[in-house]
């Protein structure tokens, strides 16, 4: 019979006592390197000891600020240096946004992201952001925004308004980010996690994977975000939605237990998280999302679309969810 991976190749360096411990990425490798099924068996371990693990958090999504965004990230339809089938649309009125935050209630959602695609908000468009926070709140909805860097003051001004999670994604690693970002650098990244943390808002951040990226980097994108001190409450783990007319529409699909490893190694290294199977589902078969589940993954993106890209239908997520014998919550 073959033993279970050795507990100490498993777990973090954790130094003196009382210190949070920090994962470096050669540990975080070294998970990479398991066999599928002892990887997996960790994570399990890990997530039924912190989760049920027959649970599973939707958050649907809703573009409120589409296209013409100044940044030049490789990724992204909505980026105005590309020539994408994506149009602009500017800040949708308050009546819409309620409207589409009742329909994701109504359809059993529990958190309702909005997201801009700006750099950052300027202060007027922080004020009508935070007027949406306030009455999709007001429907008994979590919050959750992505709008890009912040500046000083703008996280205690969403705070306020009683936003409950802030979206922003270290997307890849430090020494990938440049080939696939030059507009802006890794490092403001987490200058606006700082400010998310400090004004008491839970951080949601995750990254891309399938980007050209090696494992090294996918591997050092994980120890960041379980370094943080402390991880965000909430990491999206996207798979690239190739968007034509992008630097990055033809990059070769990750291999699907790549992408399972990846979902394995954050559930590992973030045990109290919400690890969300993100963008990526919609060409994903039902199999390959059920090893996601079963890998930790305990959140998705719920309804038929993400931001300008498709998503499954809620009917067949309830299907699946059904055959998986998975309970929303
Ligand atoms: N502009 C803000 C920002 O960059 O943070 C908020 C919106 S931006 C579209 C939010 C996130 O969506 C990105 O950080 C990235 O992780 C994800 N994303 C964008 N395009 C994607 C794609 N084609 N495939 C997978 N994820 C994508
Ligand atoms: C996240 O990590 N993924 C979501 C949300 N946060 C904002 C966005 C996915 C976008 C996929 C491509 C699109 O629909 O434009
Ligand atoms: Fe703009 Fe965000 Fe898209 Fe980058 S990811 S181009 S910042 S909308």
């Amino acid at each position: 019979m073959n033993a279970i991976p050795q507990a100490a190749a498993l777990t973090p360096d954790t130094a003196a006592a009382g210190q949070a411990a920090r994962w470096t990425v050669a540990e975080i490798e070294k998970l990479y390197q398991l066999p599928l099924m002892d990887l997996i068996f960790r994570a399990q371990q890990v997530h039924r000891e912190h989760f049920d693990a027959n649970e599973i958090q939707r958050s649907t999504l809703l573009s409120v600020k589409t296209g013409g965004c100044s940044e030049d990230c490789g990724y992204c339809s909505q980026s105005a240096r590309y020539s994408t089938d994506t149009e602009r649309e500017a800040l949708l009125p308050l009546d819409e946004v309620v409207a589409a935050a009742q329909a994701a209630k109504d359809k059993g959602a529990s958190r309702f992201c909005m997201g801009a695609a700006w750099r950052g908000p300027k202060d007027k468009d922080l004020a009508k952001v935070s007027e949406m926070i306030r009455a999709v709140k007001g429907l008994g909805l979590q919050t959750c925004v992505t709008l890009g860097m912040l500046k000083e003051g703008q996280a205690s001004e969403l705070k306020e308004a009683g936003l409950d999670y802030y979206n922003h994604n270290l997307d890849t690693d430090a020494s990938f980010y440049g080939q696939v970002i030059t507009t802006h650098q890794h490092a403001d990244r987490v200058d606006t996690l700082g400010q998310v943390r400090e004004a008491g808002i839970k951080v949601c951040s995750g990254g891309i994977i399938g980007m050209g990226e090696g494992r090294r980097n996918r591997a050092a994108l994980i120890a960041q975000l379980a370094n943080l001190n402390p991880p965000p409450e909430s990491v999206p783990i996207n798979n690239l939605v190739p968007i034509p007319g992008t630097p990055l529409a033809n990059v070769a699909p990750i291999d699907n237990f790549e992408f399972v490893r990846t979902i394995a190694a954050a559930r590992i290294t973030m045990p109290t998280s919400f690890v969300r199977l993100s963008a990526g589902r919609q060409s994903m078969p039902e199999e390959v999302q059920a090893l996601c589940f079963l890998a930790g993954a305990n959140s998705i993106f719920y309804g038929d679309k993400l931001l300008t890209t498709g998503n499954p239908e809620a009917d067949r997520d309830e299907a699946l969810f059904a055959k998986l014998g998975l309970r929303p919550i």
